[in-house]
């Protein structure tokens, strides 16, 4: 059954070997997906370490794009992404060389084991919020509110948007 398209939003995430690199690559494997359409880009922005704090700066943007599918086939399709970048799961809040999280799936919200949505952490991360609201501003985050709104309400967080 055909599904309805929807406007998916992913965080990229980058810390070890040439980050930068890896985030454009990454943009362009995206762009290159079948069954999506990469709708918009933010800027890349290098990001202090949240969480684990003794690892090199991020590197992080976030990407919009159309998805024809399940939540759970985009998600596979992320992780299959992320492994071609050579990313090994260690653990939770380590350096690595690709992430890529869902943040929000059109209006789907759930809780499941494998997948939260919207992303449960989106609202508290500055480096989340500030590519996002570049391309998402009024966005609402089901619950607490537009983007732009929320990342004024973060702060304390070092993020240097790249030229
Ligand atoms: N990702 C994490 C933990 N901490 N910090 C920054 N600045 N950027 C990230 O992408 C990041 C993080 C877990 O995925
Ligand atoms: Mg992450
Ligand atoms: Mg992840």
């Amino acid at each position: 059954m055909a599904t309805r398209p929807v406007t998916a939003y992913v965080a990229l995430g980058a810390n070890l070997g040439a980050p930068i690199v890896t985030v454009r690559a990454a943009i362009e494997a995206l762009r290159g997906l079948a069954g999506a359409r990469l709708l918009s880009v933010s800027s890349l922005y290098r990001t202090a370490p949240v969480g684990l704090r003794d690892q090199p700066d991020f590197i992080n943007a976030v990407a919009a794009l159309e998805v024809t599918g399940s939540a759970d086939d985009f998600l596979a399709t992320l992780f299959a992404i992320e492994a071609s970048f050579g990313r090994v799961r260690g653990i939770k809040n380590a350096p690595r060389t690709l992430d890529l999280d869902l943040l929000l799936f059109g209006a789907e919200l759930r809780d499941s084991p494998g997948l939260t949505l919207p992303h449960p952490r989106l609202i508290e991360r500055a480096f989340v919020l500030a590519p996002l609201a570049e391309i998402a501003p009024t966005l609402v985050i089901d619950g607490h509110g537009p983007v732009a709104q929320l990342l004024a309400d973060v702060d304390g967080q070092r993020i240097e948007r790249l030229p």
